[in-house]
């Protein structure tokens, strides 16, 4: 029911329709390294309630599944996530409601990735980053995974440092030996970042220069959009079009920023360019004459990747997964064929209008009956809030040490 003033009314049914998929259609996966305390290089702020180990992981990313309803799975980085026994953790899991996500690589925290890993200028080096995103691959096919992801923190920091050019051959060469360890129907994310650690040079530094990686490396291999990566004032949406033309867009590492890569919730400081983003996918899924793009979006992989320093991170979990239904709401509320026709007979402020007005709509109502239809807390986010449940985590888990980024 849409309350206004002292007036119930019921939502429409078509409204409520048109968004139905943003609650039973949309996936999205959460980052097991969300849950742990995090913070930045100038201190940590550890919460009470952290996992201390992946099956907590895995616990934590359960809750947010059960209260939301479309969390319903959750990636890994490979060391901090390993364990022996790849089987009993993927049915751990599943005994949860949870499918193993992405296989998320991690060839930047070892003493001998100080000048690089796949682009390093040693050959033992490089070798040494090949198995362990090979490895990846192994433990993607152990456990169900369809995605191994490669971030790589390559770069150099001073001019002259290392050769660019080369250094770019050594990254298409390792990836071209890793790709044909893909398990079949797995999927390489190769995701771009345009700096940090690296701060003069970075390896894979833009949209481009993993798109053309990936087309060198082999038809598996595809890139990754980390909303956080990217310049101020970079038109995140248009890259987003190109790659689902392009039929290249693997996925999406969903977070946003004021600055730099800030890891805040998503939707939290720019929920226009969510909406904007949600409507180039979803845009794709209803185009019947772009094949490549379509089958692309239907693809698509949406992962957080956030970090909660100083927030509660179940309930930040909880309400990114919302931020994000809402943008995908407000997009699937979009008149497609009236954008067309308006765009058709060049009606720029007509077009415009079409998609601020899907923006401007209130759909909070809407997804609210959607979720209460499925059996769900209509506001998970309360819901959860009130169950005491974040008191009975913080009880269960006191004492041992909580886990981070290590
Ligand atoms: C990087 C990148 C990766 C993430 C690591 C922890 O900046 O965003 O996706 O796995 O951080
Ligand atoms: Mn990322």
């Amino acid at each position: 029911m849409t309350v206004i003033g002292s007036v119930a009314r019921p939502a429409s049914a078509a409204a409520i329709e048109r968004v139905a998929w943003a609650v039973d259609g949309l996936a999205i996966e959460l980052p097991s390294w969300g849950f742990v305390n995090t913070g930045t290089r100038f201190r940590v702020f550890p919460q009470p309630g952290v996992p201390r180990t992946v099956f907590e992981k895995v616990d934590d990313a359960a809750t947010v599944h059960r209260y939301t309803g479309i969390a319903g799975s959750v990636a890994l980085h490979i060391p901090w996530d390993r364990v022996d026994d790849w089987a009993a953790l993927t049915a751990y899991a599943a005994e949860r409601g949870l499918r193993i996500g992405g296989i998320n690589s991690n060839t930047f925290q070892d003493e001998d990735y100080k000048f690089g890993s796949l682009c390093h200028p040693s050959a033992a080096v490089r070798a040494k980053a090949v198995e362990a995103i090979v490895a990846c691959c192994g433990i993607a096919a152990a456990t169900g995974s369809k995605v191994v992801k490669v971030w790589l923190g390559d770069g150099t920091n001073y001019p002259g440092q290392d050769d660019l050019r080369w250094r770019r051959h050594r990254l298409v060469e390792g990836l071209r030996e890793i790709h044909p360890h893909l398990p079949d129907g797995v999927r390489m994310f190769l995701e771009y970042k345009l700096y940090e650690p690296a701060l003069y040079s970075t390896d894979v530094q833009d949209w481009g220069q993993a798109l053309s990686v990936c087309r060198a490396v082999g038809e598996q291999a595809t890139v990754c959009v980390d909303t956080g990566h990217h310049a101020m004032g970079v038109n995140i949406e248009q890259i987003v079009a190109i790659l689902l033309a392009e039929g290249r867009l693997g996925g999406f590492d969903l977070n946003d920023k004021k600055y730099g890569d800030d890891d805040l919730m998503v939707g939290s400081i720019d929920p226009y360019q969510l909406f904007r983003i949600a409507h180039e996918l979803v845009n794709a899924l209803r185009d019947e004459t772009d094949l490549v793009a379509r089958r692309c979006a239907r693809e698509t992989v949406y992962m957080l990747d956030q970090c909660h320093n100083i927030e509660p991170k179940l309930p930040a979990m909880i309400r990114s997964v919302m931020n994000l239904q809402e943008a995908f709401a407000k997009a699937l509320l979009v008149d497609r064929e009236a954008l067309l026709g308006a765009q058709a007979e060049g009606d720029v402020l007509e077009a415009n209008r079409l998609l601020a007005d899907a923006y401007a709509t209130d759909v909070r109502p809407l997804l609210a009956e959607l979720r209460t239809a499925h059996g769900l807390a209509a506001d998970p986010y309360r819901a959860y809030l009130e169950s005491g449940e974040a008191e009975a985590r913080e009880a269960a888990r006191a004492g041992g040490s909580a886990a981070g980024w290590s």
